[in-house]
């Protein structure tokens, strides 16, 4: 063992008021995480059909299988180039594919939460959440119809491309709406989006063309409540 881990070692123990600590090899043994893998598309968990009549099958067909797809790859080349960067030394286009990496890895985050934050109208999509999360709304916007209301005029102004999104805060159990433009922009830390809406035209252009809040309320009869908690729930 080096003298530098020997030092961090007795200075850790000193500070806890122990006599010993397990070693740095026995941790790094134990608790190394697996090496990450290369990002997948998540299958959708139901039909392309299955949202019909207010999201089209063949919209989410292209959505799913071009657009999140899309996602996938370009997360996955960003990180190879930033690996490439690492193993080269050369930075050049580090701006670049930083970027490439918050916007594909933005949409493919937010696009595996959409699949899942929705569900068939009347099979678990739709109507208004109950229990705690009803209680969580209430107490941070007022009342559900306040609720819906902000998230709806929230999306329907995204400037271009971009989301309405439900940011939970587990520092003091709350929620805010935020807009999101691309997939990325305008967001805050410190906050888990638990629930969102995709208000790029790719969204609903086939179906409601330029009426993109025709398409908004659509949505909400399609909003999967139970998987919105379920996310809370984790968050917190
Ligand atoms: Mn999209």
């Amino acid at each position: 063992m080096s003298d530098r881990r020997n030092f961090i070692k007795a200075t850790a123990a000193g500070a806890l008021g122990l006599a010993t600590l397990p070693s740095i090899e026995s941790i790094a043994a134990t608790t190394a995480p697996p090496a990450p893998t290369k990002h997948e598309l998540p299958p959708l968990p139901y039909a392309y059909d299955a949202l019909e009549p207010h999201i089209d099958a063949q919209t989410m067909q292209l959505h799913h299988d071009k657009h999140h797809a899309a996602y996938v790859a370009g997360l996955n080349k960003a990180e190879e180039e930033l690996a490439k960067a690492r193993a080269s030394g050369d930075y050049a286009l580090i701006q670049h594919w930083s970027k490439q990496a918050a916007f594909h890895g933005g949409g493919h985050y937010l696009h595996s939460m959409f699949w899942t934050v929705m569900a068939p109208a009347g099979k678990g999509g739709g109507g208004e959440p109950t229990g705690a999360l009803m209680d969580l709304i209430v107490q941070s916007f007022g009342s559900f119809d306040a609720f819906k209301k902000q998230l709806s005029a929230a999306a329907a102004a995204v400037e271009g491309s971009g989301w309405g999104l439900v940011h939970y805060r587990p520092s003091n159990r709350s929620f805010i709406i935020l807009q999101a433009e691309n997939q990325h922009k305008l967001t805050s830390w410190g906050g888990t989006p638990v629930l969102g809406i995709d208000v790029w035209e790719h969204a609903y252009y086939l179906k409601y063309q330029n009426k993109r809040a025709d398409y908004i309320a659509a949505w909400w009869n399609v909003v999967n409540w139970a998987e919105v908690a379920r996310r809370v729930e984790n968050a917190g």
